[in-house]
């Protein structure tokens, strides 16, 4: 089955951009992609770190949940990743936001992502790509944090082309 899975992507080592640029080609090899603009966007945890290239990638694919993890760690590890400390900078990190409507809980998956509906560099690109994203039975677009935002729109949603 086609399943439409979100995933986040953050980078604040190296030329973030371009790594980000790299992931996105990598997925596009899993299924057809779709990305949200390209956001600067101020650290959550340890402010001594660089701001954060954030977006989001809708991805149509085949992969069940835990394949498509391994895809996503496979991508990370070619990217050179790098993690200096918990809530540490960080070369790439893809995080498994959304996999169809699906609630997954295992020992290395949780489904809705953690944290979702708190991080604006989380909410406000999914929502350039779906503006009426329910998640958790909660519109995104009606979240305060959307209307206090700290992201910065760096590039509109051709970026990755
Ligand atoms: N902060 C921002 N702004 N963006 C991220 O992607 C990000 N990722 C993280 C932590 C350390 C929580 N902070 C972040 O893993």
């Amino acid at each position: 089955m086609m399943t439409k899975a979100y995933i986040g992507l953050g980078s604040n080592l190296g030329d973030s951009e371009q790594i980000l640029r790299e992931a996105v080609a990598k997925l596009r090899t899993l299924g057809a992609v779709a990305v949200s603009k390209l956001y600067r966007s101020p650290p959550m945890g340890p402010q001594d770190q660089p701001n954060y290239y954030n977006a989001v990638a809708e991805l149509s694919t085949h992969l069940e949940p835990l394949a498509l993890l391994d895809e996503l760690q496979r991508i990370e590890n070619e990217a050179g990743r790098v993690r200096l400390r918990r809530w540490g900078e960080r070369t790439l990190d893809l995080d498994l936001l959304l996999y169809a409507e699906k609630n997954i809980i295992n020992e290395r998956l949780t489904v809705p992502h953690i944290g979702i509906l708190e991080r604006d560099f989380v909410v406000i690109p999914l929502l350039d790509l779906d503006p009426t994203l329910q998640v958790k039975g909660q519109s995104l677009q009606s979240l305060d944090l959307v209307q206090h935002s700290t992201l910065s729109a760096l590039a509109d949603q051709t970026w990755a082309d």
